[in-house]
């Protein structure tokens, strides 16, 4: 991780102030270590679909039954590691114009794949994609396995490994060839650098090393479970990729730079998407460090031949200015970091419960509490498989940036939230700006599917999904709550501010009617229908309620917190437009009783087609609070009304991930905190023995939004909500809860 120091320096003081609260506002009774370490993983095979991991939210290392990448290649991935292919003969990102398309009578320009266009739309959504950074296992030397053939999990005898969750660390050993092997498996908490202990006397004998490989990227949409192609000697000859190492090596240390460019030189070192990148080495021992072996892309080999020890620190980053710290500040640096995290923040015990569904809703939760920092706590939003493996190339959805994130503010841990927000908006803020700008928009128009630079993959839902628009003022909402002061303000204002002028200019008026619409054109967030007559949907206009609630009472923070004084960069006036779309925005569409998805929908409860993927409908009370301001105030007798026809109606054997766990808040606010449990527990809603949320036919495991949803209802059951405060755990599960506040 590379925070500036301002950014690590803020990071410090929020995790003081929240730490130091919360132990001033109650002494911890609950003995977090035993719960948590009760939760440690177990494993006595690789498992085929999840490794264990290391890792820092920025960097994460997976491992198999070695603890290392010896016989699975599962991966290295991170925050920052990122490569560009050539581009197409003929075209540059200039040449893509996108589509126009008719929206209220005037022709707006959407970042859509142009079939006139399509080599280099192609090459805007596959581009850039996330890098596996090299593979790290054990090199077994001479020895062989069964009959002759290489050493394979096969042959290793009385294999185990356990995941420790409180110093974030992994304990691996078996019996190879009558010895015994110990390995252990650590990552840095806040640099991007790999700790590896091997203990054995097969490395004294000459027969165990370390080597290092590389894949090569490619442009599949989902790489999972191991990202990246092993050219083989044959391909590599064909020269399909131009490829440098350079190495130095002395005995106690070494470092590689690997340079990736371009055949042609369209994208290589001519221009700056080179991707460059260096992994800096140091062990312990007087070692061996040879490569790259002939016929393999940069395999090389570390052999330590003078000891039964091998302490190993491999230190990755773009600058290759590390110096990496000996195995044992690593370690020591880790078991302070996870057990301070561990030991600060809210905390849910449900041991003194004997219902299995009270154990499994604790595991599911402790192992989401592990897993959502090694793969979600960076400084920009993480892809929906967190650091595992590669979805959607690599990159990271901004509407699905709230499931990722949002929980980080409920449990007491903003110092992780902060490494991503507000920085993530504001580095986003000019070329959201000028998106909006383009279709003839006020204020900040966020992206989709989108890489560290903010651009948006072209795509028809990528440019026509609008529910990321209000998450901002929800996460501002949530660090004014928990800091409310002027700094606070600041921060956030000019991205308030900007977030709330594109939502009101964004709806439109509507002479007929006499309110404000969203769309058409617009895809709801169930991503159905036909978006040119998709006019109202109800969650977004309900999350439009909410969001411009929150600006226009975010102006009136600075007004008074300002004592009047007008200042040139934050104005305090609530803007016209802002309270005029506010109270004329359409009501939320219902019929027969009911919600529906969006205004005039055919056969909203008969359709399958309609009654299927997310059911957004139960977000609108729930994951929302309903409105404060009195205006447009929630008939509750159609969110329950809707909230019982998505329970008997929907396909929810087709629902996936934070479906869930929305449902359960919906449950939870209407007062059926049984209802919210069957949601948290239903079937269709599964972890692994590791506490990756499983994928199914829709998305490969792990689909981390579900980590995510679920630790954010699990709070809202422990902490409860304005008006509500928790916990509303059934009475016979005698739940025990600290350090939660109170939710929106
Ligand atoms: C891309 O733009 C350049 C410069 O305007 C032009 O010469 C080239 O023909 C364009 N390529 C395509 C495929 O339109
Ligand atoms: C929506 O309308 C545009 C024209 O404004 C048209 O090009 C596009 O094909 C339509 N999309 C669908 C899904 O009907
Ligand atoms: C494997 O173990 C056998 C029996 O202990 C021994 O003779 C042999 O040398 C070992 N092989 C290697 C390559 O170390
Ligand atoms: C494997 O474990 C069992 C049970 O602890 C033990 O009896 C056996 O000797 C072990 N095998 C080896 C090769 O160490
Ligand atoms: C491995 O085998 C090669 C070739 O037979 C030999 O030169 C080398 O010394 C062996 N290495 C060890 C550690 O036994
Ligand atoms: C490969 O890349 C290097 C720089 O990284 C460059 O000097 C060289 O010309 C490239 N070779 C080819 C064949 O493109
Ligand atoms: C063992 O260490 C000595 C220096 O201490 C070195 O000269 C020798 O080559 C090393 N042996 C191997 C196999 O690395
Ligand atoms: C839970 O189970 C333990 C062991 O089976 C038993 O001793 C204890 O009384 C049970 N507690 C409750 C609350 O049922
Ligand atoms: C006005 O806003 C700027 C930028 O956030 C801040 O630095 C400055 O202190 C503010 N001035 C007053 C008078 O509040
Ligand atoms: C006004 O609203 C009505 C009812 O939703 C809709 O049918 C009509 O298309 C809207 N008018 C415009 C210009 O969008
Ligand atoms: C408001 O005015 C008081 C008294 O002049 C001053 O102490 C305080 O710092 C002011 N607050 C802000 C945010 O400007
Ligand atoms: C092809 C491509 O992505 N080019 C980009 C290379 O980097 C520069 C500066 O970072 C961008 O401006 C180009 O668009």
């Amino acid at each position: 991780m590379r925070l500036s120091p301002a950014v690590a320096a803020t990071s410090l003081l929020l995790l003081v102030e929240t730490a130091s609260a919360a132990l001033a506002a109650k002494p911890q009774t609950i003995n977090r270590q035993k719960i948590v370490q009760s939760f440690n993983v177990r494993r006595s095979a690789s498992s085929k679909t999840t490794p264990l991991q290391v890792g820092n939210g920025n960097l994460a290392f997976g491992a198999d039954i070695t603890g290392l990448q010896t016989f699975l290649p599962y991966n290295i991935l991170s925050t920052w590691g990122w490569h560009n292919f050539s581009l197409p003969a003929t075209a540059t990102p200039d040449n893509f114009t996108g589509l126009d398309w008719d929206t209220h009578g005037r022709l707006v320009n959407y970042d859509q794949p142009n079939p006139a266009e399509q080599a280099i739309s192609d090459w805007l959504i596959q581009n850039p994609q996330r890098i596996n950074l090299a593979r790290i296992g054990l090199d077994f030397g001479n020895l062989t396995g069964a009959s002759g053939k290489p050493v394979a999990e096969a042959d290793l005898v009385n294999a185990t490994q356990v995941l420790d969750l409180w110093t974030g660390s992994i304990r691996s050993s078996f019996v190879l060839n009558g010895t015994a092997v110990e390995i252990e498996t650590w990552a840095h908490p806040e640099e991007d650098m790999i700790g590896i202990a091997i203990r054995s006397d097969l490395l004294a004998a000459g027969d165990l090393g370390l080597f290092l490989d590389f894949p090569y990227p490619d442009t599949n949409k989902f790489d999972a479970p191991f990202v990246g192609v092993y050219p083989n000697a044959s391909s590599l000859k064909e020269a399909a990729h131009n490829e440098t190492f350079q190495t130095v090596f002395d005995p106690w240390y070494g470092t590689i730079q690997r340079i990736l460019a371009s055949k042609d030189g369209t994208n290589g070192s001519s221009n700056a998407n080179d991707t460059s990148y260096y992994l800096q080495l140091q062990w312990n021992n007087y070692g061996h460090m040879a490569g790259p072996q002939p016929g393999t892309n940069g395999r090389y080999v570390l052999t330590a031949a003078n000891s039964t020890e091998l302490l190993f620190v491999a230190a990755f980053s773009s600058a290759g200015d590390f110096v990496p710290m000996s195995f044992g500040g690593l370690s020591d640096a880790a078991t302070d970091w996870w057990s301070d995290y561990w030991a600060s923040g809210a905390f849910v015990d449900l041991t003194a419960s004997n219902d299995t569904q009270a154990k499994e809703l604790q595991r599911r939760t402790v192992l989401s509490q592990y897993l959502t920092v090694v793969n979600s706590a960076s400084t920009n939003p993480p892809q929906e498989s967190g650091l595992v493996n590669n979805g959607w190339y690599g990159k990271f959805h901004l509407e699905m940036a709230f499931w990722h994130l949002v929980h980080f503010a409920r449990w007491g841990h903003f110092d992780l939230l902060s490494r991503s927000l507000p920085d993530m908006y504001t580095r986003f803020l000019a070329s959201s700006i000028d998106r909006a700008k383009k279709q003839g928009y006020q204020g900040a128009r966020w992206g989709k599917m989108t890489d560290p630079t903010g651009r948006s993959a072209p795509g028809e839902i990528n440019s026509l999904l609008i529910w990321q628009q209000p998450h901002p003022l929800y996460f501002a909402e949530l660090h004014y709550r928990a800091h409310p002061n002027a700094s606070t303000l600041r921060q956030w204002d000019a991205i308030v501010t900007a977030t709330a002028d594109f939502m009101a200019s964004f709806a439109f008026f509507n002479k007929t009617t006499g309110v404000y619409d969203l769309g058409p054109p617009v895809y709801p967030v169930s991503e159905t229908g036909n978006p040119n007559v998709t006019i109202n949907p109800a969650f977004e206009l309900a999350y439009w309620r909410f969001g411009l609630d929150v600006a226009i009472r975010w102006k009136q923070r600075i007004a008074s917190s300002s004592n009047g004084t007008a200042n040139a960069t934050h104005a305090t006036a609530v803007p016209k437009a802002w309270t005029a779309v506010r109270s004329k925005l359409a009501p939320l569409p219902v019929a027969n009783g009911t919600f529906t998805t969006y205004e005039g929908i055919p056969n909203m409860w008969s359709d399958p087609a309609t009654v299927t993927d997310h059911p957004a409908l139960a977000g609108i009370y729930g994951w929302l609070p309903p409105s404060t301001s009195g205006l447009q105030p929630l008939n509750l007798t159609v969110v329950q009304n809707t909230a019982d026809k998505i329970r008997t109606t929907w396909d929810l054997k087709n629902s996936y991930g934070w479906d869930f766990p929305m449902l359960a808040m919906n449950s939870l606010r209407l007062g059926n905190a049984k209802q919210a449990l069957a949601y948290l527990l239903d079937p269709a809603f599964s972890f692994d023995d590791a506490g990756y949320p499983t994928g199914g036919s829709r998305v490969p495991t792990p689909y981390m939004p579900s980590s995510g949803a679920l630790l954010q209802a699990v709070a809202m059951l422990a902490g409860g909500w304005d008006g509500s405060p928790g916990p509303h755990f059934p009475a016979e599960w005698k739940a025990v809860v600290e350090g939660f506040s109170v939710g929106l």
